[in-house]
């Protein structure tokens, strides 16, 4: 695209970016976590919009990626299933950098910038993930994708309602369960070698598709990943509970590649079989300190990122992470697991997700592990 396009029309841009924006064509980055609800929420938008543009994704843990953005004046940004409240400042130096910005999130935003180039879809309920936020938006053009991000972000009843929206049979929506599935256990692990592929090269090979079967049916990396998530969660179910009481259990899993990949699977897979009990999962990190992933009761799902925030993690109202907990405070963490009442919870952490302003979980130094 040698620079024959037309200089960016956006007045504020012009204004506040001085010169980067004219006279070069606009470039495009996708910014998304790296687990199935934020590759699938991309997927669809390139499926719609098949532009050239940029990838900027990593592991699930990856959560501060709009600072590695290199957009100038006149570039179009879109960000998926990201937190705006760990990105905050690196999206206002955009904004102001003359850089438009398209926004669709679930995760409480904080306070979210007033600023006439920022486009923000943000709903942060428990019963909503980031695919299906772009699928609503797109009027359902590409709504089997959704599916495979709702599975994937564990949200099987929305998932299975989303599906039969489109006719979808019964042994389609199952195997689109066990992809959204694998995807997103895809994005665990502590860097790249530990996952069956790296995020940003699967999304290639998923975009090549409308249609989430096909790809199926084409590519066996979905297959391949899924055996995979299988005999890892085979492994980790092997370990049992380290300590358990009538309403919540905590899993110890020893530090190895299988054990930083199906952490989050396993919590999941935790939480849907035994959805009147609160779950973690623990493993050991090289240094020392503990990765804890953090899961609500699925039937009262809320307060996963309050209690997890206590410890220095982050999250969501059902699903929250723990990085870098300090060895000498694991035993408190448990009497704490223990001793956390979720219905009541349920309340504060759906108020607190309708958005209210919060602007001390930026200090959070650890990053989520949901
Ligand atoms: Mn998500």
């Amino acid at each position: 695209m040698p620079g024959a396009r037309p200089p960016v029309h956006n007045g504020a841009m012009e204004s506040s970016a001085g010169n980067g924006g004219a006279g070069r064509a606009p470039r495009r980055f996708d910014v998304c976590n790296g687990d199935a609800d934020g590759l699938c929420a991309v997927v669809q938008w390139r499926l719609a919009d098949p532009a050239p543009a940029t990838l900027v994704t990593g592991l699930k843990r990856d959560i501060a990626l709009l600072a590695r953005v290199p957009a100038q004046a006149g570039d179009e940004v879109l960000v998926c299933d990201l937190s705006m409240d760990r990105n905050r400042d690196a999206l206002v130096r955009l904004l102001d950098r003359g850089v438009r910005v398209r926004y669709f999130d679930h995760h409480a935003p904080g306070r979210i910038p007033e600023h006439p180039a920022l486009e923000a879809h943000i709903e942060p309920a428990s019963a909503v993930c980031t695919s299906v936020l772009v699928d609503r938006y797109l009027q359902g053009r590409f709504r089997a994708w959704a599916v495979v991000g709702a599975f994937g972000d564990n949200l099987p009843e929305l998932a299975g309602r989303l599906a039969a929206t489109i006719g979808l049979p019964e042994d389609a929506t199952r195997r689109l369960r066990v992809l959204g599935e694998a995807i997103n256990y895809n994005a665990y692990g502590a860097d790249e070698s530990d996952v069956h592929i790296a995020p940003a090269r699967l999304f290639e090979r998923l975009a090549r598709f409308a249609d989430p079967i096909r790809f199926l049916e084409r590519d066996p990396i979905g297959d391949e990943i899924a055996a995979l998530r299988r005999a890892d969660l085979e492994r980790a179910a092997r370990e049992g509970a380290c300590s358990e009481g009538d309403g919540w259990a905590v899993h110890r899993l020893p530090d190895a590649p299988w054990s930083r990949r199906v952490l989050g699977s396993f919590a999941n897979a935790l939480a849907l079989a035994q959805p009147g009990r609160a779950h973690a999962v623990a493993r050991p990190a090289a240094d020392g300190s503990r990765e804890v992933s953090v899961r609500a009761p699925l039937r009262s799902p809320g307060g996963a990122h309050e209690f997890a925030r206590r410890f220095g993690g982050a999250g969501r109202a059902r699903a929250a992470g723990i990085e870098g907990l300090p060895a000498a405070r694991f035993d408190e963490f448990v009497r704490a697991f223990a001793a956390m009442r979720w219905a009541e919870a349920t309340t504060a952490g759906d108020r607190h997700a309708a958005g209210a302003t919060r602007s001390g979980a930026q200090r959070a130094s650890s990053r989520a592990a949901r």
